[in-house]
């Protein structure tokens, strides 16, 4: 049922680096048509690298792990492209539907498919005001049963972060900062909360994930939050103020659900004049790069 690309399968069985990209960001985390340029801009940056991008949808109820081009603008169009949780797969299978993948079903399709390393923008999260809505995101309770690395610039800074480091510390889920003792703030270089993990080097990164095989507990993920450079990141001041905005509008306008992370995402690239998709670009294009050269080291020591 799930459909490995050729390229992607060969790679796989020859020991070459392989890197998963997920869908939702194309799909509903980023505007149209900035989104495909993204999309085919990722898969490059994972290739300059010496790596195989491995981007994962589901197209015509077919799980699919490495898009051709084609696959990609049918993703990036959004027409009729749902958005899938890994909850959501069975049912998409089932009904033949077209999905863009969210982390949850992003790392669940490549650890079926065998690939180790996944790179993506921010992970979901708790969301703040939780107490009330209970929503927290599916990434967290999946991340604690799959053996992944994911390679993210921490959580969305839409959530409430430290509630999200905490349910990360309940559920078992391995967290390092790279190259920094901070944990990221997406948008932001620093989420103004520690990490009590520092990695500095991609076989660093490898060493742990060797270290997870070896010591055979639950099958969980490890978390790399590899932060925006400073100089790249959004004013702190104008993130606070238009993220407050967005938060309003979002309860005013009584966004619950599925919706509520492409609505504040959406908000903050039109509060900001484009300068919080130009952060967020940045920190994907990172998180890319990075992942490149964790799979590079991961694929060596096999
Ligand atoms: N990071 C981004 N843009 C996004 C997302 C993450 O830079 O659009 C997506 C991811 O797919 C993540 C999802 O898994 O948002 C979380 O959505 P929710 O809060 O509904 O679980
Ligand atoms: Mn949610």
């Amino acid at each position: 049922m799930l459909m490995v690309s050729e390229e992607v399968r060969e790679a796989l069985a020859a020991n070459r680096p392989v890197v998963a990209l997920e869908s939702t960001i194309i799909a509903h985390g980023l505007p149209r048509p900035r989104n495909l340029e993204v999309a085919l801009e990722l898969e490059a940056a994972v290739r300059r690298e010496g790596a195989v991008p491995a981007t994962i949808a589901v197209l015509d109820g077919r799980p699919r792990v490495g898009l051709d081009e084609k696959q990609l603008e049918r993703i990036a169009s959004g027409d009729g492209i749902r958005k899938l949780g890994h909850r959501d797969l069975p049912l998409a299978v089932a009904t033949e539907a077209d999905g863009a993948t969210t982390v949850s079903a992003t790392a669940l399709l490549a650890a079926l498919a065998g690939v180790r390393v996944f790179a993506t923008g921010g992970l979901g999260g708790v969301h703040r005001e939780w107490t009330v809505t209970q929503d927290e995101s599916a990434d967290l309770g999946l991340l604690a049963r799959t053996r992944i690395t994911v390679v993210c610039a921490g959580v969305k800074s839409i959530l409430d972060v430290p509630a999200t480091l905490q349910r990360l510390e309940t559920l078992g889920v391995a967290v390092a900062g790279y190259g920094t003792d901070r944990f990221p703030g997406f948008y932001l270089s620093d989420s103004g909360h520690p990490v009590d993990w520092r990695l500095d080097t991609p076989g660093q990164v490898a060493e742990v994930m060797r270290a997870q095989d070896a010591l055979r507990g639950p099958g969980s993920a490890l978390i790399v939050a590899n932060p925006v450079a400073e100089e790249e990141q959004l004013d702190p001041v104008l993130h606070a103020r238009v993220l407050d905005e967005a938060l309003r509008a979002c309860r005013a306008e009584g966004v619950t659900g599925q919706a509520v992370t492409p609505f504040l995402l959406g908000h903050l690239v039109r509060g900001t004049d484009g300068a919080s998709l130009a952060a967020n670009l940045a920190a994907v294009r990172g998180n890319v790069r990075l992942a490149a050269r964790v799979a590079a080291a991961w694929a060596d020591g096999r």
